[in-house]
């Protein structure tokens, strides 16, 4: 099956479409990640760029959004198998006042995947939002992420909330989205930035590994 029609169903907001095909490509045995990486995310770059240039606007973004995650149903249960019994917990989420939530659900996702309990707040969340989930769920890791230049800053605001509650040596919190960087990542003092929900998981998951060694070593 050619993954172009994948990304022209996202393209074109043909939801349906975009679901058949997924649900086929998946029972032809193709890899979850290769239906994500080379059919779906493509697809999305092309709305983003038609966006840019004024030929595409939010009602066009959102059914094309909403192919995406029509398609992303039947891959999160296969991104998301793993043996392992969880013993960390991750937050993960979208700042303050960005509705971007499609990049975060995949970190999401990704994380289940290697292991690790997690909850998913959504899009929209405020710096208590975030930290008070943490307490409540006893979580280690929190994933933030922001789409928008103008929320990016949120993330800045999570971690100066989490230092003024003394909280902020229990937990690692990383950060991503597309105008995130390591340059801002180390400037708002965040434990790590990758640009992409493989990288970043892989990121999180070898900190673990080297946190629980240091421990254990004590
Ligand atoms: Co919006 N939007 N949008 N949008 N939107 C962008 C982000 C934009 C780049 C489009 C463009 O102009 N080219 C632009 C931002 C410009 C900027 O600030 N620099 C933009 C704009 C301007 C807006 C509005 C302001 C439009 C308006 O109202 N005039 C508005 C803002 C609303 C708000 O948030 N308050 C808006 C609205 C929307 C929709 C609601 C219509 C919809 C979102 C639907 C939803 O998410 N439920 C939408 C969409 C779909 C997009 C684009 C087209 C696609 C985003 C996406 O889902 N990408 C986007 C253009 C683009 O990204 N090319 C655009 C696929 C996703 C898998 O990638 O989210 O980057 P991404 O996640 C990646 C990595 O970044 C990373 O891993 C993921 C997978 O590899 N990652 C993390 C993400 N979070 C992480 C957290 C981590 C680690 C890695 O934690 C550790």
């Amino acid at each position: 099956m050619d993954l172009n029609e994948l990304t022209n169903y996202v393209v074109e907001g043909k939801v349906v479409q975009a679901e058949s095909f997924t649900v086929e490509a998946l029972a032809e045995g193709m890899e979850p990640s290769d239906i994500l990486n080379n059919g779906l995310i493509p697809g999305m770059d092309i709305v983003g760029d038609k966006f840019q240039s004024r030929e595409y606007f939010m009602p066009e973004m959102l059914v094309s959004a909403k192919a995406m995650k029509q398609a992303m149903i039947h891959i999160k249960p296969l991104l998301a198998k793993s043996k392992e019994k969880a013993e960390l917990t991750a937050i993960c989420g979208t700042v303050v006042g960005d509705l971007h939530d499609i990049g975060v659900s995949l970190v999401a996702m990704m994380l289940e995947g290697a292991g690790f309990e997690v909850v998913l707040l959504g899009s929209d969340n405020t710096a208590d939002e975030f930290l008070s989930a943490m307490e409540k769920h006893e979580a280690q890791v929190l994933c933030l992420s922001a789409l928008l230049t103008t929320t990016i800053n949120g993330m800045a605001t999570v971690i100066d909330r989490a230092k003024e509650l003394e909280v902020r040596g229990k937990m690692k919190i990383y950060v991503g989205g597309a105008p995130v960087t390591d340059q801002f990542s180390d400037e708002i003092g965040a434990d790590g930035f990758k640009p992409d929900a493989a990288s970043a998981v892989k990121m999180i998951k070898e900190d673990m590994i080297t946190l629980q060694k240091n421990k254990s070593d004590d």
